[in-house]
């Protein structure tokens, strides 16, 4: 044990931290950062609550009006720190083959010696004039065989709160942790240090950023952004980034699967409960799914909410996948969140809420764009500037950025799942992934084997959003909507899901259960007056059903050249004016635009050819035939 590290007074360390290694750790990184202090988080509530006061009092944070919105917070970001940076994210693998064709590559010393060695390293006295505050966390229930935790160390007290929610954080991680446990060391600075009496600004950050992880050796650093899936490092970094490079790690267990999807749990009116996971790319509406309320038709039907972002997933004995939630709270987009397109999720909003980059009503509220029919009179935007919907009508300038969040607890979901907590995770009876594409992509279509369906998720394509800073509403090929998570070589990514069907299919044939099947979506393809043709929201149940009458050996559908879509008659249509005319628009192949499609598939397996499994180009050979048939 290092005595001197745990007795040193700067580093504040409370007594009931006994893990030499991170008290080390967070001695070396004080040495480099040099913050005024050090401050542990506890994880309490009394904490959490005086942080949020000392936020209100820097002007990070705007207290809202507590007999509107008790207990919550706005918080407006700096205009240049607004989204994740994909092209500031690297993953510094030892091989640049590793990292693979989609993710941005460094040699780890070159990269280490810009942010820690080198003359003018950045996190180089990065913390000076501010706290560092060290943010122990689980990703996954307290002790779940599934879990696994992490330590942020943060400049940021507005990421200290977030983690709060967004994770299980605190004392009783470390108690877990033990002396000798261990944890993926998460260093993150906004990049604004103060000089000797310099004022703060509300939200400091830096022009220059870095989202940087060393997947060998577990680490991940942070630099320039307080924002979202830059700085909150349990989430995309953690969960995802490097736990999908864990979970390919198959020396001593089959290997697990960290995805970027939503977990809902489906009870019929018999009282039957299956579990989906559902990927689709960020600000494609999975917390909207994943809270669905079922429509007027589906009386006695329940979906409850185990995750909204990221499902862990590992198979048991009986080659069933379980999977679990690693995170605690929703990190949501706010606009077009309303008490039509999801109830549950208003419910969710109503106390104990953090949002950023919403607008301010008049009355100490908030407000986005579509979160009511008639906007506010008047309000203060994102950018704290006045704005009406006359200003709106004039510059087009929105009040709620697009990419806005609200950070809440997933205790506040009303719809949330008995099993959310559960250690052991829920067993997965269907997949579906979805791309947001506004033509060519039928409304639903099931695979007709495991390998069918990871084609079909590796070649999902998506019209860009506003969750990642950069140009909007473009298709680009988005594989299994992990394109800017996966943590390794997307092709060897691939393979590994191949290589998991293959082991699960193996333990089924032995316990008699079933894989788990794989199904396409898009809710999202357009008339030609530009408007989305399928309602979408708890009308998606009426897909919901069919995935899982498939899955229950019932439901009709039709063959063709990609797998199995149902026909009109298929879906229960009880309490939805869509007709058959409709339908025809959402489920329509063209020939020509599925050619084109495949065009970019190829271009993609080009980009890819690096390991990339000969069962995709196989199967993309299968459906040329077919579609020329
Ligand atoms: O900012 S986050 O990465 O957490 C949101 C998202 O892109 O899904
Ligand atoms: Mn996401």
């Amino acid at each position: 044990m290092n005595l001197p590290a745990m007795a040193d007074p700067r580093l504040n360390v409370p007594a009931y931290v006994n893990n030499a290694r991170l008290v080390a750790w967070v001695a070396e990184m004080v040495a480099l950062a040099e913050p005024s202090s050090v401050y542990w988080c506890d994880g309490s509530t009394a904490e959490y609550d005086r942080l949020c006061a000392q936020l209100a009092r820097a002007g990070t944070f705007k207290r809202l009006n507590p007999a509107l919105r008790p207990n919550s917070y706005l918080a407006l970001s700096d205009t240049s720190d607004v989204a994740r940076v994909e092209d500031r994210t690297y993953i510094c693998s030892e091989r640049k083959e590793d990292a693979g064709p989609t993710n941005n590559w460094m040699a780890p010393a070159e990269m280490r010696e810009l942010l820690e060695t080198g003359e003018n390293a950045l996190f180089k006295g990065s913390m000076r004039g501010r706290t560092m505050y060290v943010v122990p966390f689980s990703m996954g229930p307290l002790g779940s065989p599934i879990a696994h935790i992490g330590v942020e160390l943060s400049d940021s007290p507005y990421v200290a709160v977030s983690m709060k929610i967004m994770t299980r954080m605190g004392r009783p991680v470390l108690e877990v942790l033990g002396a000798n446990g261990k944890f993926v060391p998460c260093m993150h600075s906004v990049g604004a240090p103060l000089d000797a009496g310099q004022k703060d600004v509300p939200w400091p950050c830096n022009k220059t950023k870095y989202i940087v992880h060393y997947p060998e050796t577990r680490q991940i650093w942070s630099y320039g952004s307080g924002y979202g899936g830059n700085a909150l490092l349990g989430k995309k970094c953690f969960a995802l980034r490097i736990a999908s490079w864990m979970g390919r790690e198959t020396s001593n267990s089959l290997g697990w699967l960290a995805e970027h999807m939503l977990l809902l749990g489906v009870t019929s009116p018999g009282g039957k409960k299956q579990h989906v996971a559902a990927a689709f790319p960020s600000a494609c509406g999975k917390t909207n799914f994943a809270m669905l309320i079922p429509p007027a038709g589906f009386e006695g039907w329940k979906v409850t909410t185990v995750g909204d972002d990221i499902a862990w997933i590992q198979p048991g004995a009986d080659g069933r996948l379980y999977a679990i939630n690693p995170e605690a709270g929703y990190f949501g987009v706010a606009p077009g969140t309303n008490d039509k397109t999801n109830a549950n999720c208003m419910a969710s909003l109503k106390h104990d809420v953090i949002f950023t980059n919403v607008a301010l009503t008049d009355e100490g509220d908030v407000w986005w764009e579509g979160m009511t029919e008639t906007p506010p009179a008047h309000c203060i935007d994102w950018q704290g500037k006045d704005w009406t919907p006359a200003i709106a009508k004039e510059t087009g300038a929105k009040a709620a950025h697009p990419n806005s969040r609200f950070t809440i607890a997933a205790t506040n979901n009303p719809a949330l799942d008995v099993d959310w907590d559960n250690p052991e995770g829920v067993a997965i009876d269907a997949f579906i992934f979805g791309g947001r594409r506004s033509t060519t992509v039928p409304l639903v279509t099931e695979a007709r084997n495991w390998i069918e369906g990871v084609y079909m998720a590796a070649t999902m394509g998506s019209e860009t959003t506003a969750a990642a800073v950069g140009q909007q509403g473009v298709v680009r090929r988005d594989p299994f909507a992990m394109l800017p998570f996966a943590g390794y070589n997307m092709s060897d990514y691939f393979q590994h899901w191949l290589d998991m069907g293959a082991r699960i299919n193996e333990l089924c044939a032995k316990s008699g259960a079933k894989l788990p099947m794989i199904f396409c979506v898009n809710w999202f393809r357009k008339g030609a007056d530009g408007k989305f043709v399928w309602p979408g929201y708890g009308e998606n149940m009426r897909v919901l059903k069919w995935v899982l009458d498939r899955v229950n050996g019932g439901g009709e559908g039709v063959e063709h050249a990609f797998g199995t879509s149902p026909r009109y008659q298929d879906l229960n249509w009880t309490g939805l004016d869509f007709s058959a005319a409709q339908f025809q628009q959402v489920t329509s192949i063209d020939p020509e635009a599925w050619r084109a499609e495949l065009v970019l598939h190829d271009e993609l397996f080009k980009q890819l050819a690096y390991h990339l499994p000969a069962e995709l180009t196989a199967t993309k050979a299968r459906i040329e035939e077919r579609l020329a048939a």
